[in-house]
């Protein structure tokens, strides 16, 4: 990875000295670093990561770019040497990461001017960068074998969270350092819950079932769902599946660099309403991925960012009926070319088993 382009990127970007780095997902990307406590400090030559004693050794072999400093009780009391030893008087803080209290406390211990930078991190996290997307196509191949995997299974009598389980266990056999996030798997009457987290609900022939699941592979996540039958649906599942299916397609194929999220996402919207089916499609159509399972851009009718080459994210219609079922069907895609490159490989063919 190439973190010293990063930094530099954000160091251009931001008409600062210094910034204050605190939220995991950001200091990964900024410095290679995977534990779960510090803090960077990243200026013009300014390259200075804080942390405890538990990670002082990891942080030595992670972050080559970066001078490490160990505390003991607080990181502030070297962030505030740090910058008066370089008179600095002002730095850009993650204001949608840190709470009330630390702002309080940092304003207080280390006394300089604090700007807020909002989403500038991840917004330059949106593009990503080829070695990026290697890892994130190894996490996808992951999730697309657990699909296949799954289906020999389930079976009537077996719980989503055998189901659940088993998905999680298979992903960590493959290479997975765990799931992506708490794997869904929602049954019969519980598919139209859009986040139904694996219950004990037992399996049972006529369901459907609905598992949205996803990778965490070397600190990037992928995501996917399909929905399958046990046993033969219905006329009206059949017809709410493939309704699902052919706006999933549509959006993949229409989607094109330069569009807002918000325009795609009405692709697949519109096709699901002229279909009859326009008040069963709560959710957004997408979202991005990477360091976390859901990060910018957003692709839902409030979706400003404009699509370009090198985002990656889900492309994820659904429809759900309260007291009936639901299905939806996920894919990701990267970027490239000015059009959507499909990572996901798993089936999507209408599978009743
Ligand atoms: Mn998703």
């Amino acid at each position: 990875m190439n973190y010293e382009r990063r930094i530099e990127k954000l160091v251009n970007e931001l008409d600062l000295s210094a910034v204050l780095v605190k939220k995991p997902e950001n200091i990964m990307y900024l410095s290679g670093f995977t534990g779960s406590e510090a803090v960077l400090l990243i200026g013009e030559n300014l390259r200075v990561l804080i942390t405890d004693s538990r990670y002082t050794e990891q942080a030595s072999y992670q972050c080559p770019l970066y001078e490490i400093h160990e505390y003991k009780v607080s990181p502030l009391v070297f962030i505030k040497d740090i910058l008066f030893s370089k008179a600095i008087k002002k730095i850009g803080f993650e204001d949608r990461y840190m709470t009330f209290n630390q702002y309080n406390e940092y304003r207080e211990k280390i006394k300089v001017e604090m700007v807020p930078i909002g989403r500038t991190i991840e917004a330059m996290r949106r593009v990503k960068d080829e070695d990026e997307i290697e890892i994130i196509r190894k996490a996808v191949k992951i999730a697309d074998m657990a699909f296949e995997h799954i289906l020999d299974y389930i079976k009537p009598g077996v719980r989503e969270t055998e189901v659940s389980a088993e998905l999680e266990y298979f992903m960590k056999k493959n290479g997975a350092l765990g799931p992506s996030f708490n794997t869904i798997v929602a049954s019969g009457s519980r598919a139209s819950l859009p986040h139904g987290i694996a219950s004990e609900k037992l399996i049972e022939s006529g369901d459907t079932v609905t598992m949205d699941f996803g990778a965490l592979y070397k600190g990037y996540c992928s995501d996917i769902t399909r929905t399958v039958f046990v046993n033969k649906p219905d006329d009206e599942m059949k017809k709410i599946y493939y309704t699902v299916l052919g706006a999933l397609e549509l959006a993949k194929e229409t989607a094109a660099a330069g569009m807002k999220g918000k325009q795609i996402d009405i692709l697949a919207r519109e096709y699901i309403i002229k279909a009859g089916f326009g008040g069963y499609f709560g959710h957004g159509l997408g979202h991005g991925v990477g360091i976390e399972i859901h990060e910018m851009p957003r692709i839902s009718p409030h979706g400003e960012s404009v699509v370009t080459d090198g985002m990656v994210f889900t492309i994820e219609p659904g429809i759900y009926i309260s007291n009936k079922g639901g299905v939806r069907i996920e894919d990701m895609v990267a970027f490239k070319d000015g059009t959507a490159d499909v990572l996901t490989g798993a089936r999507r063919e209408m599978i009743i088993l």
